[in-house]
């Protein structure tokens, strides 16, 4: 049976990871996976998450089962730091293994209530969403979103490409920080893109994966807010990967709002059951030390300045690495690099241009041009910039 089996493509971005560690030069730059790291290269556990684990050592009892849904202090937590106001008879929640889990879970959710569904998504998105979706056999079309010119969005195409979905299709949008091309969009586009889901009647998913890595805690929530205030039905898949820093410990919420509270109820069911279809309960580990943080004053204050920290860090990283371009260049055609927010940038070189990046300066960026900013460092931004401008870029 097994050998039935068809070998499977590898992750590009996880390939990197390899392909970086095999190389042997000295002063190599790791610019690929999306995690976070200190000007030392170092992603550290953040001191909030230290003396939240501690915390949990000191005070737990017991290990046994928790609930399908997850804890309901995670879950309360978490709907307050991404909606602020909480409309709680229109809200079902779910912790989920990761944002992944909660991704996958809303596709599940999503097929379950309309199973002739279509989902929309973002050209380029995540890698990820698109393969979740062929592995599921769900339908789904690319809308355009990245404006190869400007670096910035394509809101013209954008529109116009959602605006083909129909009532109780998908449309599948990163709530802040995209992911790949780090162009994201105005709050004036955003209250747009809720007037045409008004009309057809579609479902927005929010990936909302970096929330407080773009323009803060709050700002990074703005959008997600207004939707969830303007629609009647709104899917949210929110990760705690790396705002808290906890990748490793598979930590995200699903949460659904719906029309009314019976709908909510029924929601609230349907969430439950695919947890417990896929794997029962959901990890705690993670979601405990996220509750512990966000229902401590102390500690909260301490893991938000620690967040902000992170945010700064690579907001003084996208300065230098505008500055340096703007003077090896001299011109203005790399202060994208300024305006994108979040880990990631696409830089828009040709996949050429990418391995000679690799090839004559071991600067490793994933396939589309996508550089993770915190890969960076001080010493290492003017390397970067040079080696931009050698290839051509
Ligand atoms: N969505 C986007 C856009 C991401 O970049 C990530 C990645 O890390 C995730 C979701 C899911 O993250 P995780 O499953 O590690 O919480
Ligand atoms: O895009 C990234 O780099 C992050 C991390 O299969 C990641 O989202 C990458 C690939 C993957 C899982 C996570």
């Amino acid at each position: 049976m097994l050998s039935n089996l068809k070998p499977q493509a590898a992750d590009k971005i996880l390939m990197l990871i390899e392909e970086f560690k095999a190389d042997t030069r000295q002063g190599k730059i790791d610019l690929g996976v999306g995690v976070y790291k200190d000007p030392q290269g170092v992603t550290p556990v953040m001191r909030a998450v230290k003396a939240a684990e501690q915390r949990i050592w000191e005070s737990q009892t017991s290990k046994a089962y928790t609930g399908l849904a997850g804890e309901p202090e995670y879950r309360s937590a978490m709907a307050e730091m991404v909606l602020g106001d909480v409309p709680a008879d229109r809200l079902a929640s779910v912790a989920t293994v990761g944002g992944t889990g909660a991704i996958r879970q809303a596709l599940e959710l999503a097929r379950m209530a309309n199973p002739g569904l279509t989902v929309h998504v973002a050209d380029p998105t995540w890698p990820n969403h698109l393969s979740i979706m062929k592995f599921m056999g769900l339908p789904f079309v690319e809308y355009r979103y990245f404006d190869a010119a400007s670096r910035g969005v394509d809101f013209d195409g954008m529109k116009q490409d959602i605006a083909r979905a129909g009532k109780g299709d998908i449309v599948l949008l990163h709530g802040c920080c995209h992911n790949p091309t780090g162009a994201n969009l105005t709050q004036e586009q955003w209250q747009e893109v809720i007037a045409i889901l008004a009309k057809s009647g579609a479902v927005p998913l929010i990936d909302l994966a970096y929330q407080g890595f773009g323009d803060g805690l709050e700002a990074d929530a703005v959008a997600t807010r207004l939707v969830a205030g303007s629609l009647p039905e709104v899917l949210i898949a929110a990760s705690c990967s790396k705002n808290f820093g906890i990748y490793r410990e598979r930590t995200g919420i699903l949460m659904a709002l719906a029309e009314n509270g019976a709908a909510r109820d029924l929601s609230q069911g349907a969430m439950a059951f695919l947890n417990r279809q896929t794997y029962s309960f959901p990890p705690d580990h993670g979601a405990r030390i996220v509750s512990t943080i966000l229902t401590d004053a102390a500690l909260r204050a301490d893991w938000a300045t620690e967040l902000e920290e992170v945010r700064g860090t690579m907001l003084g990283l996208r300065d230098q690495l505008a500055a340096e371009l703007r003077e090896l260049s001299g011109s203005d055609r790399f202060d994208f690099i300024q305006r994108h927010r979040g880990m990631f940038s696409r830089l828009g070189a040709t996949p050429e241009q990418v391995a000679k990046l690799r090839s004559d300066a071991a600067i490793y960026l994933v396939g589309d041009s996508r550089l993770n900013i915190a890969g960076l460092n001080r010493d290492t931004v003017p390397v970067l910039a040079r080696a931009i401008i050698d290839a051509g870029i």
